[in-house]
């Protein structure tokens, strides 16, 4: 069980937030800043009935098998530092799983985490403008998950038998020591090193065209820059999905 006590051991000066059972936990944070919580605010849930994921998908969640959690925190600096958030988000969750599960994880940009060639996380992070501005980060990982459905069971993968409770704590801790000064990207070369796109021919689908190009860095943004006809621009999240060519990822 994902245990609000223990959470509240490991991590100070959050508030904690955790449900048996909730549609997602990403529009219960929303729907918590917008009714003015204190924040940061940590919300996990045993199982979503209406997990999302980027431009409208869904997320798999199904009870007691995974962690699913947002973190919602106000956001400080530039716009330019907000967009790398999912960044530092992907980097916090490697770190994580690697400390917790021992298990060796990769990340495709921008926001996939994958260890031996399956995806075992996603991340999808929001804002919610009033009068404060509220970033909330949420993080779906496959703990113990065995049986997915069909359309996603070639590419979906767990981490193993973790304390989620502990999981959760330190992901937490994580994003938002790097939250807190995001203008300083104390992440972002360890981002760069976990990156199974750098080098790589990707296709990547923009305005529902598909194209290909060659990933040839990460930018101080998190941007991915890519030589496509010989001619170099950058990427950014959003409306992009990114595949490596010639392999599952
Ligand atoms: P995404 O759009 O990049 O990934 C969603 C896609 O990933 C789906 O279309 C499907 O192909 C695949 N998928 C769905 N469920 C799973 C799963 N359990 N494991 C592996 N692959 C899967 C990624 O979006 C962002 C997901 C964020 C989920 C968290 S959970 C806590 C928070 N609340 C919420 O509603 N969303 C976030």
């Amino acid at each position: 069980m994902i245990s609000k006590e223990r959470m509240e051991d490991l991590i100070q000066g959050v508030e904690i937030e955790v449900f048996p059972s909730i549609d997602s936990t990403n529009s219960e944070a929303k729907r918590r800043a917008m009714e003015g919580a204190a924040l940061p605010l940590l919300v996990c849930a045993e199982e979503q009935s209406a997990g999302r994921g980027r431009l409208g998908r869904s997320f798999y969640s199904p009870s007691k098998s995974g962690l699913y959690m947002s973190l919602a925190f106000e956001a400080k600096g530039s716009m330019a530092d907000a967009v790398t958030v999912t960044s530092a988000a992907a980097v916090a969750v490697a770190e994580s799983i690697e400390l917790l599960c021992a298990r060796d994880c990769l990340i495709k940009w921008v926001n996939d985490i994958y260890v031996d060639g399956r995806k075992v996380c996603g991340i999808l992070t929001e804002a919610v403008h009033g009068e404060r501005i509220v970033i909330v980060v949420g993080i779906g990982i496959n703990c113990t998950t065995q049986e997915f459905p069909s359309e996603i069971k070639d590419r979906a993968g767990s981490v193993g038998e973790v304390d989620r409770s502990c999981l959760a704590a330190a992901v937490a801790k994580k994003l938002l020591y790097y939250c807190d000064a995001l203008s300083e990207r104390k992440w972002i070369d360890e981002y760069r090193r976990r990156s199974l796109v750098l080098g790589e021919k990707i296709n990547y689908t923009e305005g529902g065209e598909v194209k290909s190009a060659l990933a040839v860095a990460i930018d101080e943004n998190g941007g991915l820059v890519i030589r496509e006809n010989g001619v170099e621009r950058t990427l950014f999240t959003g409306e992009i999905t990114v595949r490596v060519a010639d392999s599952e990822f």
